[in-house]
């Protein structure tokens, strides 16, 4: 069996099936174990989930693992290098996650976190282990009842978070319940990431009724394949209200998606509050469905707690005719209600005060701006925008252009990158600005054009990763390879990654969750874990879909209302 002494660095080859079928790599597919964190697996029609297995979603960069079960006391405690609001959080919500299956559900008052070290230098391993005798002596109080403490080594205090934030970690689980959990990491971000994988680890052994992590010892070493792995939602077709957008961001958190890309406005409704423009969120639903500053304030704080970045998406000129609801201006006309207006030069102002707004509110480098199915017949019918474009002199796509280079140059202004849809490539190619990012949805080749004319690139194909296509199985989700038919390095380094899209049209609080997983964690692990493992998915591929269970299962433990992995009859999935 595995021992888990070795480094971390040269284990790959631990996780081979060779290593597997030698008991080591693995902590996949072995039977027997009591403590199911899995009882509501066996929906009826649907085979039960291997019993009781701990597994992780997504899989990590690499691992190896023992053979022994270690307890955790509910005394456990966290302990990190600097001192940080945001670990005490995390800590906190770990803490009652893990021990979601204690009687008491009282706060416990030992799970607070200690930062004893923060006054050395945090960078010192040396001097950490000194400090780390001296604090497990002081654990020593009540030992036996299981593991009691989680060491976080922190290399940098900054909490920004940003596209290249760094969610590496190394974590070390130990086989003794006299050792301690050691997870190193470069900022606090990737030790977010780090207490999920920890977090995944424990199972509520029924028959002793404590919480265990089974083939210690683990030595886990993790870092994301790509830096933007994200979930649009479109609180325009349907409004979300704020719970539903946190659970989601929660969800997120445990499949380790990062980006909650947030398609805010559209033409059915325009919820957002914009101080300037007091009458735009007159486009609402109704009074009750907006979302006021304060309110998206608190989505991206929320979010930036769980390590996840906010990209806003303004969708224009295509996609905006809520805007004229409160300012009718901006119609090309009543019976003809977009693209907005590119004549009037309102519709400029009011583009530039909301992004101006935005760039406030959300903090992510990316903003947005959409640029999608835009028809311009209106453009072409309405004398008034007619006269403007035989005057100016151009036609109406290369109005559109304008529009589109206009909307790149106001977010280009408040320090953004432009993000656009994959339709403004194919029309205008390298006539956006160099640092456009083009998020691809209408064709499987689209990212390698992309990157082949040396643009950014984020892959949403629609006939993989359209989360509203409810024929698309987890499979289409799973098999999606972004960098398909993409060789060369410096092209492969401009996909930033993906996202897959929960448009609104269909999905409302009572669906979305179910809609959204567990499909969404099939591509959460395409775009986390090393390409060599998720491309073996065809061979491995009962391997694959238990793990898959178990994670839905860990959804919906944690009380999110994923769906059943086979829940309808299927159909061999497509693509
Ligand atoms: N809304 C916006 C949509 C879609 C897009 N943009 C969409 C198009 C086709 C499908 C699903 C969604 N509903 N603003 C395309 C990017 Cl199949």
């Amino acid at each position: 069996k595995g021992d888990g002494s070795g480094g971390a660095g040269n284990n790959d080859e631990l996780s081979t099936p060779a290593a597997a079928a030698a008991g080591r790599g693995g902590g996949e597919g072995r039977g027997g174990g009591g403590g199911s964190p899995c009882g509501n697996m066996n929906k009826l029609l649907y085979s039960p989930a291997t019993e009781g297995q701990a597994s992780i979603w997504p899989l990590p960069l690499s691992y190896i693992n023992g053979s022994r079960t270690i307890h955790i006391s509910t005394d456990l405690t966290f302990q990190a290098s600097i001192p940080s609001e945001l670990l005490n959080n995390a800590f906190h919500r770990y803490y009652d996650l893990i021990f979601s299956h204690r009687q008491k559900h009282t706060t416990h008052p030992g799970h607070r976190v200690h930062s004893s070290l923060s006054s050395s230098s945090p960078s010192s391993l040396s001097s950490y282990g000194n400090k780390d005798r001296q604090l497990c002596a002081m654990e020593e109080v009540g030992k036996g009842d299981g593991l009691r403490l989680v060491s976080v080594i922190v290399l940098t205090s900054s909490e920004k978070l940003q596209l290249e934030t760094d969610e590496s970690y190394l974590m070390e689980v130990p086989d003794s319940e006299e050792g301690e959990v050691l997870i190193m990491a470069n900022n606090v971000y990737g030790v977010l990431r780090a207490l999920e994988t920890f977090s995944q680890l424990c199972t509520y052994n029924f028959a002793t009724k404590r919480v265990q992590i089974k083939h210690a010892p683990w030595v886990i070493r993790d870092s994301p394949r790509f830096p933007h792995r994200g979930l649009l939602i479109d609180t325009s077709r349907h409004f979300q209200p704020l719970a539903t957008i946190k659970g989601v961001v929660d969800s997120m958190s445990y499949a380790k998606l990062n980006v909650l890309h947030w398609h805010l406005v559209d033409t059915e409704s325009f919820p957002l509050e914009v101080p300037k423009y007091p009458s735009l969120w007159d486009g609402a639903f109704s009074s009750q469905e907006r979302y006021t500053t304060e309110d998206v304030e608190e989505i991206v704080e929320y979010a930036r707690q769980r390590g996840v970045r906010v990209m806003v998406e303004l969708d224009v000129p295509g996609h905006a005719a809520s805007w004229g609801v409160g300012y009718g201006d901006v119609w090309p006309s009543v019976d003809c209600k977009q693209p907005l207006d590119v004549s009037n030069k309102f519709t400029t102002q009011l583009v530039d005060g909301v992004l101006d707004h935005l760039s406030r509110v959300f903090d992510y480098k990316l903003l947005h701006l959409g640029g999608d199915e835009v028809d311009t017949t209106c453009w072409d019918t309405t004398p008034r925008i007619r006269s403007w474009l035989n005057a100016t002199n151009i036609t109406s796509q290369a109005a559109y252009l304008r529009f589109v280079r206009r909307a790149q140059r106001s977010a280009l202004t408040h320090g953004r990158d432009p993000v656009n849809w994959e339709d403004t490539f194919n029309t205008f190619g390298r006539d956006l600005d160099n640092r456009t990012i083009v998020q691809t949805w209408l064709t499987e080749e689209a990212v390698a054009k992309v990157v082949g004319a040396g643009l950014r690139c984020i892959a949403s194909y629609r006939r993989f990763w359209y989360l509203d296509d409810l024929k698309l199985e987890w499979e289409n989700f799973y098999g999606y390879e972004p960098l398909k038919s993409i060789t060369r390095p410096q092209e492969q380094a401009l996909v930033l990654g993906g996202e897959v899209c929960m448009w609104g049209e269909t999905v409302d609080p009572s669906d979305i969750f179910q809609t959204i997983w567990p499909r969404a964690a099939a591509a959460a692990e395409r775009l986390w874990s090393p390409r060599h493992k998720t491309d073996r998915y065809v061979e491995q591929y009962g391997e694959v879909s238990k793990r898959l269970k178990r994670f839905r299962c860990l959804l919906t433990q944690r009380g999110v209302a994923a769906a059943p992995v086979e829940s309808r009859p299927r159909s061999p999935p497509r693509g």
